[in-house]
């Protein structure tokens, strides 16, 4: 998979894409990251980048010329895959969308930096607009490092058998099991008894459960979308019962969890 960045920062991704399983997928040539620096495709003297913004208002716009020169430069070397913007107005990045762009031979990622581009890069260039989440980066470089790290897993042979195994108690919608190493007690705290046993049926049981209880009490919003049997349904509900006996005091304070 071949990934172009359009970006003012392009040393700030160095670190992130030589190391570790990144640096790994590059060195195999699985992964095909490239970052363009933005600057020197500006046509004014100084090779500035962003204006004033029309109508006035705290801070800089990167303006849509060196924006659009970069872009018509990758795709002339055959990027030919999808342009995404992230920015804060974007669709909230999920696993669905990582598994969709990963399916794509090629992307453009463009950072923004400021108060962001020119709407008409956005209207005319990006095919994509996509977030984080609902908080303000300083510019839009680590989000590009986030997509690139979450869409290279889906990448063939980026992943050991081990790691991309994983992937499927994600996909059914809910949060992992807890993970325990040795020592068998640390601080006081046991490693769970069923863990020990060497009863596979059971440990997978155990930790099917577990999944279910603790997307219900730290994600209960997943369990709409999660694949759950008949029978994990009626268990959650029992679940439910006591919160709906015992009313919280509005006088009180929320209890932790
Ligand atoms: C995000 C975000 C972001 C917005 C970039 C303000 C600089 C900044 N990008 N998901 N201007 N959240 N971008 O905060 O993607």
């Amino acid at each position: 998979m071949k990934i172009a960045i359009l970006t003012l920062f392009p040393q700030m991704f160095e670190s992130v894409f030589t190391a570790s399983i990144l640096g790994r997928a590059r060195a195999q040539g699985l992964l095909d990251v490239e970052t363009v620096d933005i600057r020197p495709f500006s046509d004014k003297k100084h090779k500035n980048t962003d204006d004033y913004p029309f109508g006035g208002g705290a801070g800089m716009v990167m303006t849509a010329q060196p924006i659009g020169d970069a872009l018509r430069h990758v795709r002339s070397r055959g990027v030919a895959g999808p342009c995404v913007y992230l920015s804060p107005k974007g669709r909230p990045l999920t696993q669905d969308i990582v598994r969709e762009l990963a399916g794509e031979e090629s992307l453009v990622l463009l950072c923004g930096h400021y108060e962001g581009v020119d709407q008409r890069v956005i209207d005319l260039m990006v095919d994509r607009e996509i977030s984080l989440g609902d908080f303000v980066l300083t510019g839009g470089e680590l989000a590009a490092m986030v997509l690139t790290d979450a869409v290279a897993r889906y990448i063939p042979g980026v992943l050991g058998s081990g790691e991309s195994a994983q992937e499927e108690s994600f996909s059914e919608g809910l949060l992992e099991y807890p993970h325990y190493t040795r020592p068998r007690v640390y601080e006081g705290l046991e490693v769970p008894d069923v863990l020990l046993s060497g009863d596979h049926a059971k440990i997978s049981a155990w930790r099917r459960e577990q999944s279910l209880l603790m997307t219900a009490r730290l994600r209960p919003d997943l369990l709409h979308n999660a694949e759950l049997t008949e029978k994990e349904r009626r268990f959650l509900g029992e679940m439910e019962q006591p919160r709906h006996a015992e009313p919280a005091d509005p006088e009180q304070p929320p209890a932790c969890e």
